[in-house]
């Protein structure tokens, strides 16, 4: 069982609050990516930490870093590694990162050290590495993984928002602690919308605070997303005709959590809940 293979000891309470909003790009981003990153290292580490670099110069630079220190291919991976870590989440290049990380898992999984740090992110609830560890662990062919985290896998939830209506058309998911679950939204409506998870008991905290939000000029530019740490992921603003997606580990702590558009007025009518239930035992 997931669950019993990655014992991952999650603690709601003790999880981060939700980073959504990447700051912009550098004004000298056009003339960073110009540069020879084999030749100037500090840019290289710039490529990878900005926000609005191409995956492609990511991995060159991954890639320039290697070879400076001597590590291959290998080192690449565990270059892109080093700057999820460094971001923690907080800096605009975080979801490109975990992508890019994502995009590798084939190279990772002939990486020995590569698939010890992953399984070893993977079961660490601390870990800044451990969403992104997932992921890449179960984009990997099953027999190319460690036993202890053989089972893995990504399931996707696809919902829609129902135009017109304020509503989500899937309001009650089911999920096992543990499971990474993506949630894949489809925005038909002539409207912005979004999709946070909160914590259980939460939904009313995050809705008022983000109704605050509207009153902000601010509020828009963070995406309505407060930040709360009883925000456990967020989505954010879907405009209309366009698809947004987030990714979420479940925590090992049954409950009902729910999900929620949190666009200002939206959050009484547009939720939803995830029902965490332990698997059976045997
Ligand atoms: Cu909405």
């Amino acid at each position: 069982m997931l669950a019993a293979a990655v014992c991952i000891a999650a603690q709601v309470a003790s999880l981060p609050p939700a980073r959504l909003i990447p700051p912009p790009p550098p004004a000298d981003l056009d003339a960073l990516v110009a540069k020879d990153l084999a030749a100037d290292l500090a840019a290289a580490r710039r490529c990878l930490l900005e926000n609005g670099v191409a995956a492609a110069r990511r991995r060159d630079a991954a890639a320039a870093l290697a070879r400076a220190a001597g590590t291959g291919e290998a080192g690449a991976i565990a270059a892109v590694m080093d700057a999820i870590v460094e971001c923690a989440g907080t800096c605009g290049a975080t979801r490109d990162l975990a992508d890019l990380l994502v995009s590798m898992a084939a190279e990772a999984s002939k990486d020995p050290a590569a698939i010890e740090r992953l399984s070893t992110a993977a079961r660490d609830a601390a870990s800044p590495l451990r969403m992104v560890a997932l992921r890449t662990l179960a984009a990997m062919a099953p027999e190319a993984r460690p036993d202890a985290v053989r089972s893995v896998a990504v399931r996707t939830i696809a919902l829609k928002a129902v135009p017109g209506a304020m509503k989500y058309d899937v309001t009650e998911v089911r999920a096992a602690p543990n499971e990474v679950l993506e949630f894949v939204m489809e925005n038909p409506d002539s409207m912005q919308h979004n999709l946070l998870i909160t914590a259980p008991g939460k939904m009313p905290e995050v809705g008022v605070a983000c109704d605050k939000m509207g009153e902000t000029i601010e509020g828009k530019g963070r995406q309505f997303v407060p930040d709360l740490p009883s925000v456990l992921a967020a989505m954010g603003l879907v405009d209309p005709g366009r698809t947004g997606r987030v990714f979420w580990v479940v925590p090992d702590k049954a409950g009902t959590y729910p999900f929620v558009c949190t666009y200002p007025g939206h959050w009484r009518t547009m939720n939803g809940k995830i029902k965490v239930t332990a698997p059976a035992p045997g």
